[in-house]
């Protein structure tokens, strides 16, 4: 890992200094530089994130950490992951016009991106926590997951250009890696960095150790992840990257971004509101209180499908300039038909992989060792056991019987039965 010679990691000071430097920065602030405030709110698991603001305005500046954040020195991580975060947001904001923040400055030797400052947003997963309904995220979401995986596949980019998309990307490996061992490795092994809500989940944990249905239900989803570039994905695509308001929604933080395989952003959304089912009985007040809550969250997870399905459907057939599926081979009315039942297996496939990957991504996040706050703010340990439990047993299901959820609708009514179900330590 190579950190460049003009690498340091900036402090509220200099980085105050270093954007003086830089007159279109500063006219967006807007006043002296001396006048601006600068504060540190970074409160993820890899970097630095600074709100600065002025007279006139205020920015984001992420600037990336040699190492995991969460963790420490003791675990270097390349800062080539801000270049390919800057290259996934400008490209996406391409794909998807509006939903992700504009990036106003790029510096590659500091590793840091000033963007857009989204106000007054908050980060989707703290609305969730609280109980908030999104009524427009379904649309917003949909757009984005659909634009960004369509349009940069096989269906719609000629095999050249789509092989220089996989080529840009290449180099994000050490990122790659995190999701291979975090995701798809350790929840099933003992891993120095596991951990669960003990005692209560140290038998479900065993379980998972044991568990080689499990075992292979997983390699094979990492299987995908490693060999299937299907379009550039977001790579860490949960409700902490997304930024919400009424009538707002804004994708940030792709760093984790390469070609990959569809489901895995698709079921990243579905997971993390899975989750967020799963914790509101946690979070309740008195029993029964978040129950609308609960309810619009399951209507949301099975309109996110409908609705991508729907306009990843539209734009294959609207838009399909990729060399799949070619277009003198499926002339006519019966070639027209075939390519339409054609249509439906496809999204048969992406729906499992969809399935499966939600799946995996609940797992890590109750055994693995990076948590979420919709589980980790339960402050009963037993009740938060309890809500994690029910999510590893829908989990559980989803990816080793899943066959057996052919709907979004399979999906949501397993979810709801679970909703009260009490493990055996409950
Ligand atoms: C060591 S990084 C842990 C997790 O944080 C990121 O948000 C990704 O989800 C990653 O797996
Ligand atoms: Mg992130």
């Amino acid at each position: 890992m190579t950190t460049p010679a003009d690498y340091r990691i900036l402090n509220e000071a200099g980085l105050r200094s270093y954007l003086a430097g830089f007159p279109a920065v500063g006219a967006r602030l807007g006043g002296a530089a001396s006048t601006w405030s600068i504060a540190e709110v970074g409160d993820g698991n890899l970097n630095l994130v600074f709100i600065v603001k002025g007279a006139k305005g205020g920015l984001v500046v992420k600037q990336a950490l040699p190492y995991v954040r969460l963790v420490g020195e003791s675990w270097p991580l390349p800062l080539s992951r801000s270049h390919y975060e800057c290259l996934a947001l400008r490209r996406q904001g391409e794909l998807a016009p509006g939903r992700v923040p504009a990036v106003f400055h790029q510096d590659e030797s500091l590793a840091l991106i000033v963007m857009q400052l989204l106000e007054p947003h908050i980060i989707m997963r703290k609305g969730l926590i609280a109980g908030t309904h999104y009524p427009r995220f379904v649309d917003h979401i949909s757009d984005f997951l659909s634009r960004t995986l369509f349009l940069t596949s096989d269906l719609a980019v000629p095999a050249a250009e789509k092989k220089q998309g996989i080529a840009a990307f290449a180099g994000n490996s050490a990122l790659c890696r995190i999701t291979e061992d975090l995701i798809f490795t350790d929840p099933y092994r003992l891993a120095e960095q596991n951990r669960w809500t003990s005692p209560w989940l140290d038998e479900a944990a065993a379980g998972f150790r044991r568990d080689l249905e499990a075992h292979l239900a997983i390699s094979r989803l990492k299987l995908k992840f490693l060999a299937g570039p299907e379009a550039l994905i977001h790579g860490d695509l949960h409700t902490g990257s997304i930024m919400v308001t009424a009538t707002d929604s804004q994708i940030i933080d792709p760093e984790f971004a390469f070609y990959g395989p569809m489901g895995f952003d698709i079921g990243a959304v579905l997971s993390n509101l899975l989750m967020a089912y799963f914790a509101a009985a946690g979070h309740e007040r008195t029993p029964g209180a978040r129950g609308d809550f609960e309810r619009w969250l399951l209507a949301t997870v099975e309109d996110v499908w409908t609705a991508f399905r729907r306009k990843f459907l539209d734009l294959w057939r609207r838009q399909a300039k990729g060399d799949a599926y070619p277009a003198t081979l499926f002339e006519g009315a019966d070639g027209a038909a075939c390519l339409e039942a054609e249509r439906d297996r496809y999204m048969e496939n992406l729906f499992r992989d969809t399935v499966g990957f939600s799946a995996a991504k609940i797992i890590r996040r109750i055994f693995g060792l990076a948590h979420n706050a919709d589980f980790e703010t339960i402050a009963d340990a037993k009740l938060r056991a309890t809500c994690e439990a029910r999510s590893l047993r829908l989990a559980r299901r989803m990816l080793v019987e899943t066959a057996g959820f052919p709907s979004i609708g399979a999906v949501t009514a397993a979810a709801r039965e679970l909703r009260d179900w009490r493990p055996a330590f409950a």
